[in-house]
């Protein structure tokens, strides 16, 4: 059959509705804020609550729990820590510096209420540190032989000392003890039953996901009044 131009024409022309209606990508748009980071990590955890809290909207890039993580370190120039927060050619490396800068991109609402950012920043210093290091102990000891040996390598070569369950495992019960030690700080500074939690937080307010793919993920246990 031998189409006439006009027939050409139409044809051309419905070719052109059906790809723009109906084969056409579908597209999603991607958030400025861009975080690197992997469910387990409790640092990344504190970033996705003040995300949540500011209902920013943001993407997960999940990366490897351990080395080699050739995307990120290409990014970031060798840092291989979690998390890692980019927003356009922004790499912002520790999970200190990606609060003081969401707090100074979005002051809205306040991660600091009362002001208190010092403070709160000292705080983070306790937390990271003695807190994070009791944990640590805690749920490796717990875990035992049961930790994957490249888990063991990898954390061993990254902080230079043998990273060894079997010793966290006997230290557990003093662990515990500095665990309770250091929870019973947070309870004394709660015991006034604020609930600034859900307060500050409208996403928790409204029970429901804020804008964003994973703006509301933290669990908020045992935090919210
Ligand atoms: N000071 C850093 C510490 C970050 C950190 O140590 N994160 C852990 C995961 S929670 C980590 O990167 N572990 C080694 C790794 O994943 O390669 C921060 O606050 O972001």
């Amino acid at each position: 059959m031998v189409m006439t131009a006009a027939v050409r024409d139409q044809v051309d022309r419905f070719c052109e509705i059906l790809h723009r209606s109906v084969i056409k990508p579908e597209r999603t748009a991607v958030p400025d804020i861009l975080f690197h980071q992997y469910d387990s990590s409790p640092f990344s955890e504190k970033v996705r609550v003040c995300l949540g809290i500011k209902q920013l909207a943001w993407a997960a890039v999940d990366q490897p729990v351990i080395m080699p993580k050739p995307e990120l370190v290409a990014l970031t120039g060798g840092y291989r820590r979690i998390p890692v927060m980019q927003i356009g050619a922004d790499i912002y490396c520790d999970s200190q510096l990606i609060v003081r800068e969401l707090e100074r991109r979005f002051p809205e609402p306040t991660l600091f209420p009362q002001g208190d950012q010092g403070l709160a920043q000292a705080n983070a210093m306790w937390s990271d540190r003695a807190l994070f290091q009791a944990a640590v102990a805690i749920i490796f000891g717990g875990l035992g032989d049961k930790v994957p040996t490249a888990f063991v390598k990898d954390r061993t070569a990254l902080s230079g000392r043998k990273f060894d369950p079997a010793a966290m495992q006997a230290a557990v019960p003093h662990m515990e003890a500095q665990m309770r030690a250091h929870v019973a700080l947070l309870s004394d500074q709660l015991a006034d039953g604020r609930r600034r939690h859900r307060l500050l937080c409208p996403a928790c307010r409204k029970s429901r996901p804020s804008a964003g793919s994973r703006t509301h993920r933290h669990g908020h246990k045992g935090i919210s009044g």
